[in-house]
């Protein structure tokens, strides 16, 4: 286990695409284990490999209350979305910053899980903002990349301040 450094704005690695994961192997399940330990560590409850400058299609997450429910999304892939949701975000790599984003309400996800299986998901409420936001940084996309111009400036103003 170790914990990894997180990238954080402006750093312009995290607008860098992720690939597919196309290998199941130990070294796979080391990076889940340390993305896990380095998002409790945070304290966060979405980390995706984007963060830690890997840039491989893996997202951890634990909404749980308690913390004790570790989620991994292996190649994650929403197939469907309905409704829309406005949540208040922030993300580790935006540190102290929050601002309401708008999302889907619901989605599908098709992801694998660290053997290479197949799964499928419905999520709504918090899980869906999660793996939305979790999945833009797959992208190269961060939160503040969906609010306006103006509300964008005066966060990235906040940040470096
Ligand atoms: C993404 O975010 C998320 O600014 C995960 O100083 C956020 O874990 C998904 C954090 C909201 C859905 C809703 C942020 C910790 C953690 C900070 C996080 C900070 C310390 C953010
Ligand atoms: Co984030």
């Amino acid at each position: 286990m170790a914990l990894l450094d997180i990238l954080t704005l402006p750093d312009t690695k995290l607008k860098t695409k992720a690939k597919q994961v196309t290998a199941f192997d130990d070294q796979l399940s080391q990076l889940c284990d340390d993305m896990l330990e380095t998002m409790y560590a945070a304290p966060g409850i979405g980390l995706a490999a984007t963060q830690v400058d890997v840039h491989q299609q893996v997202v951890v997450m634990d909404i749980s209350e308690d913390s004790d429910e570790p989620m991994v999304f292996i190649n994650p892939e929403i197939t469907a979305s309905e409704g829309t949701q406005t949540y208040e975000e922030g993300c580790l790599s935006v540190p102290g910053i929050y601002a309401k984003v708008k999302r889907a309400n619901s989605v599908s996800l098709r992801y694998q899980d660290i053997k290479g299986n197949n799964h499928e998901l419905e999520a709504d409420g918090l899980l869906a903002v999660c793996i939305q936001h979790e999945i833009d940084h797959l992208k190269g996309i961060v939160f503040l990349d969906h609010l306006s111009t103006l509300k964008r400036k005066m966060a990235m103003k906040k940040l470096l301040g």
